[in-house]
């Protein structure tokens, strides 16, 4: 039938049509042919030629059909006006994946193209990101999965530790960012130092980039697979239940290649690299992905998998 339910539009997004916000209390959707609350009203032309049996009923035949709700992911993290990285890029993901998707906006970044792209940097207020993460804890009732992106500043870890202590959220995804274009060091380190003993210790997963990565397990870099794989267990060994250090295409072996450690199993996961060049915003997508993954109930090694073929396909 030719329908709002039924024009193609993806499961999720019926399911977000129709469910979300839950405060309207809409938890239903119906069909039928008319009457007050039906979404799905065919026309005249519609209806011609359709069968007759069973009889059509004179009056208003609405079924109503019950739909589990979606898995639901906050992302705590910085809005990348371009829409290439940052919040943006992890609610397409989410979407993508059939989550629904809230926000906590913990800074804006608009890349200038007069500076070589650096980044301007303008934080959001602390309590405002605490009030933030609290309308989501709180219109969602449960929030499955959480993945946090970039903080920027001390205040800012603050509160989001805060946060974490309060609402407990059931996984965490901390995919650091620990410096961005165009910040001064000076500043960087105290963040730096912020993120590791003050999130790091509450995340269930982390998902370091290469830089990031040698900087949680305290190497100068990293330039070989056996150094990523290194990387991991020291970050695992300050606490971090499960570990996806991501090189990507960095190593120059011809592959994606990231490595997951989670304190027993070790594995390398490569997938065929997309080009050889490293893409703004690819990691954001791939931890999106894992916190995606996480949300619907998967295993930390299988949504690392999964969010692997995602972002290669
Ligand atoms: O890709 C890292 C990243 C994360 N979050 C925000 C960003 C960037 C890089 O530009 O701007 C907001």
């Amino acid at each position: 039938r030719d329908c709002l339910l039924s024009r193609g539009l993806g499961d999720v997004y019926k399911r977000q049509l129709v469910q979300h916000p839950r405060r309207h209390g809409i938890r239903q959707y119906q069909t039928g042919t008319e009457g007050a609350g039906n979404r799905c009203t065919l026309t005249a032309a519609q209806t011609r030629g359709a069968p007759r049996w069973p009889p059509a009923p004179i009056r208003t035949q609405a079924r109503t059909m019950t739909a589990a709700p979606p898995p639901i992911a906050l992302t705590i993290a910085g809005s990348e006006a371009s829409g290439g990285a940052g919040a943006q890029t992890d609610l397409k993901t989410f979407h993508t994946l059939g989550v629904y998707g809230c926000t906590a906006l913990t800074c804006i970044v608009s890349m200038d193209p007069k500076d070589g792209w650096n980044h301007r940097f303008v934080p959001v207020d602390p309590g405002v990101i605490a009030d933030q993460i609290e309308t989501c804890a709180a219109v969602h009732s449960r929030v499955d999965a959480v993945k946090i992106g970039m903080l920027g500043t001390a205040p800012t870890i603050d509160v989001v530790e805060q946060a974490l202590q309060t609402y407990n959220f059931p996984a965490v995804v901390l995919d650091p960012v620990l410096i961005c274009k165009g910040q001064e060091f000076g500043g960087a380190l105290e963040v730096d130092n912020a993120l590791r003993t003050k999130i790091l210790p509450r995340a269930t997963m982390t998902t370091p980039n290469l830089f990031e990565a040698a900087t949680l397990a305290g190497m100068e870099e990293i330039t070989s697979v056996e150094q990523l794989k290194d990387a991991a267990k020291r970050i695992h060994d300050q606490g971090v239940p499960n570990v996806l250090a991501k090189a990507g295409p960095s190593l120059g072996t011809g592959t994606a290649l990231d490595v997951f450690y989670d304190g027993t199993t070790l594995e390398v996961l490569e997938v065929e690299a997309v080009g050889t060049e490293r893409v703004h915003g690819a990691g954001c997508t791939l931890a999106a992905a894992v916190t995606a993954e996480l949300a619907k109930g998967a295993s930390p090694l299988e949504a690392a998998v999964t969010a692997k073929e995602v972002v290669s396909s």
